[in-house]
């Protein structure tokens, strides 16, 4: 949006916290309690403001106890829920805060909401009904849920667009990065987060990403194996910094996966890390492009000009992190710290930290932006990256896709939708 909302400092929050910063944190609290308002005429997406800033806030809220946090949290929440107004319950990917008035953007297939943005709102939802008593944000992500189900894939695929008045599918493209990433994850993380007790989603994220096996990755040449884009039957041999995220994924869904085929992950995921730190380390600046491909003698390589830029993303050391925490494999530390070092090197700034224009000049530009999620992730699964595993152990802390840890729910011996907490 473009009003003054702050969202370096709810996104931070944790990340301060983690790090032991409490005069910071503190500063940020203060800041939040008496600046941060939700009642602007402005117009936000729907699945930023999920991720970042309800995230973050829930995030807070469980470490640091910490009220105030959970009531903003709440508050957001009841703005965004307009959104849901749609013949079919799918949400616009934008809603006015003020107002509630919902759209979608004008450039997705066929006035197409958005894979990965109404099906990233699962773990917050959740929680605020786990914290507020109130169903409403359980029921209207369980309905998205259900409605998913139901329809037909084709290839056993998720297109990335569906269209929320007449709950078709847009485009058949389908995409683990951009568009489609954290629909995936957030399948595994609702059964993680559920104690393993929602095994629909467990079934949902193993029939996906069999189908995502079969048709979207690959090995290249050179033996590098990649995830690649589905469009229209025809497979790209395209892979995104954003893509990168799902070697921390596979591994992560290793234990209970089907037909037990926990090494198989693992591997896969080990695979993955292996191709992005490739694309990382075939750059002048060893950092990332936006998106590299595998294609005519190519490989790992980014080819478009304007595919050459790194804002500061997290997912390829986020997957360090999480093979790191499965495997304490030390090429994994090596890894990251080779991209801390480079970090500082070339995006360190006077005020901050910024994204550069192309990661093989060795003179970049710079864009002149600190992203939110630099602080919320990037910063935080370094950290994690170089501290003991008893610092957020994945048995009791699952990370939303900002990189915000949220509490494992344990609602033993009840399912998720006869839970009283829900009622
Ligand atoms: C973050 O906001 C989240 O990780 C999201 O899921 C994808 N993109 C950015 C970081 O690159």
């Amino acid at each position: 949006g473009n009003s003054q909302m702050g969202a370096t400092i709810v996104d931070a929050l944790d990340t301060l916290y983690i790090m032991g910063l409490h005069d910071e944190f503190r500063e940020g609290q203060e800041w939040i309690d008496k600046n941060l308002d939700f009642s602007v005429n402005s117009e936000v997406s729907v699945f930023e403001v999920n991720i970042r800033f309800i995230g973050g806030l829930l995030a807070a809220y469980y470490l640091s106890g910490q009220e105030v946090f959970k009531i903003k949290a709440v508050q957001l929440a009841g703005k965004l829920l307009p959104a849901f107004n749609t013949p079919t319950g799918i949400p616009w990917a934008m809603v006015n805060l003020k107002s509630g008035v919902g759209r979608n953007w004008g450039w997705a297939s066929a006035g197409s909401s958005i894979l990965a943005e109404f099906g990233t709102l699962h773990m917050e939802f959740v929680h605020l009904s786990y914290l507020t008593g109130d169903s409403v944000y359980y029921n209207k992500v369980m309905h998205i849920r259900k409605l998913l189900q139901k329809m037909d894939r084709p290839n056993g695929l998720y297109p990335n667009y569906l269209n929320p008045r007449t709950g078709r599918w847009g485009q058949h493209h389908t995409s683990v990065g951009g568009l489609g990433d954290s629909f995936y994850e957030y399948l595994l993380k609702a059964w993680l987060m559920s104690d393993k007790m929602d095994t629909e989603a467990r079934k949902m994220y193993d029939d996906a990403i069999e189908a995502i096996e079969k048709h979207l990755i690959r090995k290249s040449n050179g033996g590098l194996t990649f995830i690649g884009e589905w469009k229209n039957g025809h497979l790209e041999r395209k892979m995104g910094h954003l893509t990168c995220f799902a070697g921390g994924m596979f591994a992560l869904g290793a234990d209970g996966s089907r037909d037990d085929k926990a090494g198989h992950y693992l591997q896969l995921g080990a695979e993955i890390a292996h191709t992005c730190h490739e694309s990382y380390d075939r750059t002048t600046l060893k950092l990332g492009p936006e998106a590299f491909k595998f294609d005519g003698g190519v490989e790992a390589v980014a080819v478009r000009q304007n595919e050459k830029y790194y804002i500061l993303r997290p997912e390829v050391i986020e997957t360090y992190w999480y093979m790191w925490r499965f495997t304490h494999d030390p090429k994994y530390r090596q890894w990251g710290w080779e991209a801390t070092q480079a970090i500082d090197k070339y995006c360190r700034v006077s005020g901050g930290f910024s994204g550069v224009k192309d990661v093989y000049s060795s003179s970049p530009t710079y864009d002149d932006v600190q992203q939110s999620f630099f602080l919320a992730e990037t910063l935080k699964y370094l950290y994690l990256l170089f501290s003991n595993d008893d610092l957020l152990p994945l048995d009791n802390w699952v990370f939303n896709t900002e990189a915000h840890p949220l509490p494992v729910l344990h609602l033993a011996n009840t399912t998720l939708s006869g839970n009283p907490a829900y009622r």
